[in-house]
């Protein structure tokens, strides 16, 4: 290791030590079903829309799809014990609906739900509290192929069908529910454009109709798990991003009011206060869905707790995008990610503050955060990723800000456990805090996986002199 590298890792070591949470804080590291799973064809499972997604040639930056992944469905035992090595106290992954309802509805896979067993007795074991979402957009295709997915207002019906079974099959041993994951993303990136599954294209009213059905399921499935797992802690994941204008003209002050309605306030007036933003609804006039008077008394249901999945600020300039939302981004100069996400820290403090201020809900997670950078492998074996690790360790610098403030966040998830399928950009972007060998399926934990857990270890070290 060279000596600059040396210092550098002395530096983060200093800023690892110097991150102090409250002793209840959760440090976890976050997953999602179709990326590290793979197994598609194994254990009943049925493809879902990504696996067809996939194989139409262009779709995936360079050509491949999460058939193998990271293979986790073989390496539940492997993968559960580097959780533990990493000092995690959670982990949060996705169920995948087709390997419980292969037909998306109708008969249950019992090899499906032994899964998701085997994999929450395994987290019991090491002492990590599992947190399972129940969509990160790997709808199965079968009902996608019925009406265009969630264009259809009566998939609200199928989703609630497989909620109320998996939550009724998983819920002694899984507490912590999530309904989705990303409702702007998957809505708009998949229904609005062509860019992620299932490429329907169909501009914002298509975005607008996917997103209000999916804000429909999750407030119906918010009672359907409180029923059958009465002492859950419920709640959604949202990706928003604190939003500034990029200039002081009116044009841009316009744009970035409406590019923040559009990610952020759509969901989240409609989740907290059961309406959708007047300025929105006007914007959106032409565009709109067909909404029942009930629908947004329905969605807003008391939650446990707001999951907030933070890469970037967005600094928002008139433009073309989403139309009509019309927006552009202006990148200033700085530092980016192999994703072309600016690196800004105080993003993370700031959209905790904006969703505290103007939301309060009962208690936030960072449900995720983290960073695509090339990693370093030296002639030892190791991995440094000095990038990675200032990411990871300057944003957990921003949530300890936030706690110190009195913001009610309860935990951090680090996006992502271990290198895995990034959607359309394949296997490109690498974002774990361990390194995957795709040829090999070997796992090394990267310099940023040892610099969390030791925020981690020294939490844990906190609590148990605590409990002595
Ligand atoms: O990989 C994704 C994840 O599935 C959802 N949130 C953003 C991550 C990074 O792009």
């Amino acid at each position: 290791m060279s000596a600059n590298h040396t210092s550098k890792l002395q530096h983060l070591q200093q800023l690892a030590n110097s991150i102090k949470f409250p002793r209840n804080m959760v440090l976890g590291a976050a997953t999602a079903s179709y990326q590290i799973e793979g197994a598609v064809n194994e254990g009943g499972r049925s493809p879902s829309v990504w696996d067809h997604f996939t194989r139409i040639p262009g779709n995936i930056a360079d050509g491949t799809n999460g058939d193998i992944a990271c293979d986790h469905y073989h390496r539940l035992e492997e993968d559960v014990a580097l959780m533990k090595e990493l000092g995690l106290t959670a982990y949060r992954f996705s169920i995948c609906w087709s390997r419980i309802l292969p037909n998306g509805r109708g008969p249950i896979n019992e090899e499906g739900v032994a899964f998701y067993e085997r994999l929450t007795d395994l987290l019991f074991k090491a002492g990590i509290t599992p947190y399972a979402t129940l969509y990160h957009w790997d709808l199965p295709l079968t009902l996608q192929e019925e009406g265009n997915g969630w264009l259809r207002r009566g998939l609200v019906d199928d989703y609630i069908n497989y909620v109320d079974i998996t939550t009724q099959r998983l819920g002694s041993k899984i507490k912590h529910w999530t309904t989705f994951n990303e409702l702007f993303t998957f809505t708009w990136w998949g229904y609005g454009l062509k860019e992620d599954a299932p490429g329907f294209g169909g501009g914002a009213k298509a975005a607008l109709a996917a997103s209000h059905h999916a804000l429909l399921a999750h407030g119906r499935a918010v009672p359907i798990i409180r029923r059958n797992v009465p002492d859950a802690q419920i709640g959604i994941v949202l990706d928003l991003n604190p939003v500034t204008p990029a200039s002081d003209t009116i044009a841009d002050l316009e744009a970035a009011r409406r590019f923040e309605g559009c990610q952020n306030r759509w969901y989240l007036d409609a989740i907290f206060n059961g309406q959708y933003p007047a300025d929105m609804l006007e914007t959106y006039k032409t565009v709109l869905p067909y909404i029942e008077e009930t629908d947004l008394h329905e969605i807003a249901q008391p939650l446990d707790y707001l999951g907030i999945n933070i890469y970037r600020r967005s600094i928002i300039k008139d433009g073309t995008e989403f139309a009509p939302v019309n927006f552009e981004r202006h990148l200033p100069e700085g530092k980016y990610t192999q994703m072309g996400w600016e690196v800004h820290p105080e993003c993370l403090y700031d959209i905790l503050q904006y969703v505290n201020t103007n939301y309060a809900p009962k208690q936030l997670f960072i449900t995720e955060n983290g960073a695509a950078f090339s990693d370093t492998l030296e002639t030892d074996g190791s991995i440094q990723d000095c990038d990675r690790s200032t990411y990871v360790l300057s944003h957990l610098k921003q949530a300890a800000r936030a706690i110190e403030d009195g913001i009610p966040l309860k935990g951090y998830f680090c996006w992502t456990l271990m290198d895995n399928f990034e959607w359309a950009e394949g296997y490109l972007p690498r974002f774990g805090l361990i390194h995957v060998d795709f040829e090999t399926q070997e796992r090394t934990i990267k310099q940023s996986g040892r610099l969390y857990s030791m925020v981690a270890d020294q939490l844990q070290s906190e609590m148990r002199e605590a409990s002595e």
